[in-house]
């Protein structure tokens, strides 16, 4: 297998050191083939937010599986999880499954180009769309580990229509629509970025996007794959209170197993083949399993106190990494929000992806190997974000910081 893994990030390339080999996931506990085990806030890149294997949703996948594994037809299972969706997010009023965030990104522009006619499609600088040719123009996560902001392979005429801004940047935004007039069909982001490293909005930011776009007669979306049902119930959307046109979807509800989803404006997703013109399809969409792992993972979502118990597990945990890398003298900005969090090694907040970039990441690959030794498993990868869940406990929270501290410590 190229470079022996299934997906680029995972080979430890920026990190250096050998990748590690998972055995079994638990909780928030990952095992290697050599036993050791982990502490792990990767949580197979976001959708294990309520602990890794739950025993709630293997037994209902248990179950599920007695009654096959794929149908290739209708099915009530997909109903129910559209309608927890549909319920969830504030500016989903249809929804269409898929297998992964990247076919649902590459869906949701065909629509943009479908719904609105126009060709041209505006995305931040260290956001990250999934590996479709066209958002591999200056894109996140692992393009940005393996520094390769145009990959080959990408046609130029298929990036041609693609634009980049800086993130927190609305004057750029601004000047992109003055300067393709009628021409863009909207405007995609990471409402809270997470494969630049953790990068938060600002204030006024997606007020200023949905104002401009809505001007411009131009579609708001919002690429929730890695924030929806972690930010909030409702996403992003829901915690910021700006609402898009359109939003993809993927990890949690997909509760480990490979979905995708886009959604929105009843009058957009009307469009979409068999309903409408635009075509997308595929083999396994909807499956049974996927759709029960998904709903699962959303009941135990959905019940009191969630929230609130990820955001008081995270913060403890972002505040206690900052302590400790502060009283080793290295510098570190860093924040969360709900069960997603990040931070620097640098001075000054980080408000882009250029900043980010000007981040010491050579130390950042120190403290992973340092961290790894003491069995804690971070993203291997400065532009990754971190990810909590309901399965880490005060214990594990205390055991990580103790590990932060002694690793900043022989760091500095
Ligand atoms: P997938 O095709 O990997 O399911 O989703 C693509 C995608 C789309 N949008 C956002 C905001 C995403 O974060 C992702 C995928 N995230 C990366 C982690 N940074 C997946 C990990 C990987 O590539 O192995």
């Amino acid at each position: 297998m190229p470079g022996g893994v299934s997906s680029p990030v995972r080979a430890f390339k920026s990190v250096g050191g050998e990748p590690i080999v998972f055995d079994r996931v638990k909780g928030p506990y990952a095992w290697d083939v050599d036993g050791n085990r982990f502490i792990d806030y990767v949580g197979t890149w976001g959708p294990a937010i309520c602990g890794h294997a739950h025993p709630e949703v293997i037994t209902a996948l248990n179950e599920a599986l007695e009654k096959g594994t794929s149908f290739g037809a209708p099915c009530q299972l997909e109903n129910k999880l559209a309608e927890m969706v549909i319920e969830a997010v504030p500016s989903v009023e249809m929804v269409r499954f898929v297998n992964s965030g990247t076919e649902a990104c590459m869906a949701v522009l065909r629509l943009m180009r479908a719904f609105t006619g126009r060709d041209k499609v505006i995305k931040f600088e260290g956001c990250y769309h999934g590996h479709a040719d066209m958002f591999l123009v200056k894109a996140g996560s692992g393009v940005a580990t393996l520094g390769l902001p145009d990959s080959p392979g990408v046609p130029r005429s298929t990036t041609a229509n693609t634009l980049t801004a800086p993130y927190n940047d609305l004057e750029a935004v601004k000047e992109l629509f003055a300067e393709n007039p009628d021409a863009i069909s909207g405007v995609i982001l990471e409402p809270v970025v997470g494969n630049a490293g953790f990068i938060t909005p600002e204030p006024g930011f997606l007020e200023g996007l949905r104002e401009l776009t809505s001007e411009n007669g131009a579609l708001l979306v919002f690429d929730e794959v890695m924030t929806g049902f972690r930010i909030s119930y409702g996403g992003a959307q829901s915690r910021f209170g700006v609402t898009p046109d359109l939003t993809t979807m993927g990890k949690v509800i997909g509760g480990g197993l490979p979905v995708g989803a886009y959604g929105g404006r009843a009058e957009i997703m009307a469009m979409v083949a068999p309903a409408g013109p635009m075509y997308q399809a595929g083999t396994l969409s909807g499956n049974p399993l996927a759709m029960t792992a998904g709903i699962k993972t959303l009941e135990l979502l959905k019940q009191e106190g969630t929230y609130e118990r990820l955001e008081a597990t995270t913060q403890r945990l972002i505040s206690g990494i900052i302590t400790s890398a502060n009283e080793s003298g290295i510098p570190i900005s860093g924040s969360s929000i709900s069960a997603m969090f990040g931070f620097y090694l640098c001075d000054g907040p980080v408000r882009n992806f250029e900043e980010a970039k000007a981040t010491d990441t050579e130390l950042f690959s120190k403290l992973h190997r340092s961290m790894l030794e003491k069995g804690i498993y971070l993203a291997p990868s400065a532009f990754e974000a971190g990810f909590t869940s309901l399965a880490h406990s005060d214990d594990d929270i205390d055991a990580t910081l103790k590990a932060f501290r002694d690793s900043f410590a022989e760091l500095s």
